[in-house]
């Protein structure tokens, strides 16, 4: 008999294909977004969940579920699961890293260049029927190019974001958990490791691609932005709540710093109704990594991590190592 397993939200048919052809699947195709007893309920007897960043899967989750083997979730990012506590049941947990590096990068890139040079604000008040005639001072932005560029999580992800910068002639700044190897800060447009504080009152732009834990909660706070320079930008692509939204707010309508893009909130997809009011902030809702090769090569990252799991195999992606020999 097939193992059972969970899609837990919609994914690309062809991925739920590929996957009954190892599995008795049950899937939502209709997206229903699942309380955590519904989850449960819907878990009982399967042996692996392929999730998303929106399903928690924590101590008291994990321990209703007996029977469940893998998580396999579809992102890079796991704070959504508790890596400790699938390791203390024997239960595998995995992410897809490397698929999204480039699309994640480029978008990154797309939301700080709208951001510095007011794209979306600028298009806003077209639509609106108030362009009448030219101005040499409307809509004064950011240069990117010969900027510093701070990028705070120097992982792939901000990597690939500073390899970019070269053809901007921009000065790379970055700050992380630990430092780059010299041929990884060479590859990435002659990186130089700074601190965190010399970082924001340096960059002329400043990039979160750091993951989110209890640790980095709030890197970006009052005492943070106060730092940052007045015509500085900040991008945050990381994960709701690496920013205090509230204090960003403050430090935006104040105008201490000019502007911030942002593709990640904290509550999303609920957010801070303040950011409405604002124009100097571009807001898009989660998509960094939104290509559709890029999803589907991160669906079926998921899929190899589950077929391996449940089949004696170690999964590509496995996060906690110690939990293979126990299936
Ligand atoms: C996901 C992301 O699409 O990979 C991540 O960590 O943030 C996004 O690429 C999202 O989290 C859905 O799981």
């Amino acid at each position: 008999m097939k193992p059972g397993i969970l899609v837990a939200r919609a994914v690309f048919p062809e991925v739920i294909e590929r996957l009954s052809q190892h599995f008795e699947v049950e899937s939502n195709q209709d997206d229903v977004l699942f309380t955590p007893d519904q989850l449960i309920a819907k878990l009982q007897g399967k042996a692996g969940v392929m999730s998303t960043s929106s399903s928690r899967f924590d101590a008291d989750v994990l321990a209703r579920l007996p029977d469940l083997k893998i998580v396999a979730n579809m992102a890079v990012g796991y704070d959504n699961i508790d890596v400790a506590a699938c390791t203390a049941r024997g239960v595998m947990a995995s992410n897809t890293p490397d698929v999204l590096n480039e699309t994640t990068a480029d978008f990154g890139w797309a939301l700080l260049m709208a951001t510095a040079r007011r794209i979306t604000e600028s298009e806003h008040w077209l639509r609106a029927g108030k362009w009448e005639k030219w101005r040499y001072d409307y809509f004064l932005g950011a240069d990117l190019h010969g900027s510093t560029l701070g990028i705070i999580g120097m992982g792939r992800i901000g990597q690939a974001i500073a390899r970019r910068s070269m053809g901007f002639d921009m000065r790379v700044i970055y700050h992380n958990r630990s430092r780059l190897s010299e041929q990884q800060e060479a590859h990435a447009n002659h990186a130089v490791y700074v601190s965190k504080e010399e970082l924001l009152r340096t960059a002329d732009h400043v990039v979160l691609v750091l993951p989110y834990s209890s640790e980095s909660r709030h890197t970006i706070a009052a005492a943070e932005l106060e730092l940052m320079k007045p015509g500085a930008t900040l991008v945050n692509l990381a994960r709701g709540g690496i920013v205090d939204d509230t204090a960003l707010i403050t430090a935006l309508k104040a105008k201490k710093i000019a502007a911030a893009g942002l593709d990640v909130f904290e509550n999303e997809p609920k957010f801070h109704p303040d950011f409405l009011g604002l124009e100097n902030v571009v807001l898009t809702p989660h998509i960094a990594s939104a290509s559709a090769p890029t999803r589907k090569a991160m669906a079926n990252c998921a899929a190899d991590n589950l077929i391996a799991a449940l089949s004696q195999q170690r999964p590509p992606n496995l996060l906690n190592p110690e939990t293979f020999r126990q299936v």
